[in-house]
């Protein structure tokens, strides 16, 4: 994590209501700069400034929907990652047109979801109950067919991740069943994921499959921490972990595996 904290990267987050300060807090966490910024008058402004663009539309709406491709394009103009969380694909109607819209006019360098949002997005329905995975699938196959459909790298997350391009694929066992019990876990690993991207440009598989093993591992330790108090105390250790574990004392408790 020296990396990332000496380049502090600037993650311009366009994220849902109920996870904004959680994300925040995260990302000064780990050593990153994180800005929320919507209105569209200045969010192609932001974009450019940024190191890394998370698109997470948790809580959409029609104009910042709109905004957020303003922000995706100035991104893309700069060749900046940009990052998107199709929360809740799959729910509504509208939220699979506001996925489809800003899929059409903006080049996205990762999406990550749980494997109900990825399969929603495929076309499959009846995957997610709320913005909750509702499907007992292989996560591998499933990421698979989503790089080669959508032509993006893909992240699904649940008990195990996966990252894949269509053709070189990494799991990570690492995390703690406790992340699903506390809101926004899903929401700050876009996050985290936009800021190893943004300082890991040449292998963004190898980046993200990192940033995927470091977040497991600070959950598993404030686990061991917290475990006998409740997931209140959960998240405070995990936030914890997230500031002082470095990625060197990490690196030896990463269940990374190249298929
Ligand atoms: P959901 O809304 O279905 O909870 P999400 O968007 O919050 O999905 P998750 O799939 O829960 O995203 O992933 C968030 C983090 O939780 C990831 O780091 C993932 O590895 C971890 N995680 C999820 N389920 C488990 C589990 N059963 N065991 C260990 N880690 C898990
Ligand atoms: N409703 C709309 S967005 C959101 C909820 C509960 C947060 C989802 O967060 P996560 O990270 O997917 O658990
Ligand atoms: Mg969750
Ligand atoms: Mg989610």
């Amino acid at each position: 994590m020296s990396t990332l904290r000496q380049q502090n990267p600037l993650i311009h987050c366009m994220t849902n209501l109920v996870v904004t300060n959680f994300t925040a807090n995260g990302l000064l966490a780990i050593g990153a700069s994180p800005v929320m910024a919507y209105a569209k008058e200045e969010t192609h402004e932001m974009a450019e400034a940024a190191d890394a663009l998370l698109l997470n539309i948790g809580t959409p709406s029609e104009t910042v929907v709109e905004s957020m491709i303003h922000a995706g394009q100035a991104a893309n103009k700069k060749g900046t990652p940009v990052i998107l969380d199709p929360v809740g694909a799959g729910a509504t109607s509208f939220r699979n047109e506001m996925i489809a819209r800003i899929l059409q006019h903006v080049d996205i360098t990762l999406i990550r979801g749980n494997a109900g949002e990825i399969a929603a997005i495929l076309g499959e329905v009846g995957t997610v109950k709320g913005v909750d995975a509702q499907i007992k699938t292989d996560p591998v196959v499933l990421a698979k067919r989503a790089a080669e459909e959508l032509k993006t790298l893909i992240v699904v997350t649940g008990e195990q991740d996966v990252v894949t391009d269509g053709s070189r694929t990494v799991t990570i066992k690492n995390g703690h069943e406790w992340l699903t019990r506390v809101v926004g876990t899903g929401c700050l690993l876009g996050g985290v994921l936009a800021a190893y991207l943004a300082i890991n440009r040449d292998d963004k598989i190898k980046a993200a499959a990192e940033g995927l093993a470091y977040y497991g591992v600070a959950a598993e330790r404030a686990y061991a921490k917290a475990s006998d108090r409740g997931v209140a105390s959960f998240q405070l250790e995990f936030l914890d972990a997230l500031s002082t574990l470095s990625e060197e004392e990490a690196e030896s408790f990463y269940r990374m595996e190249w298929l």
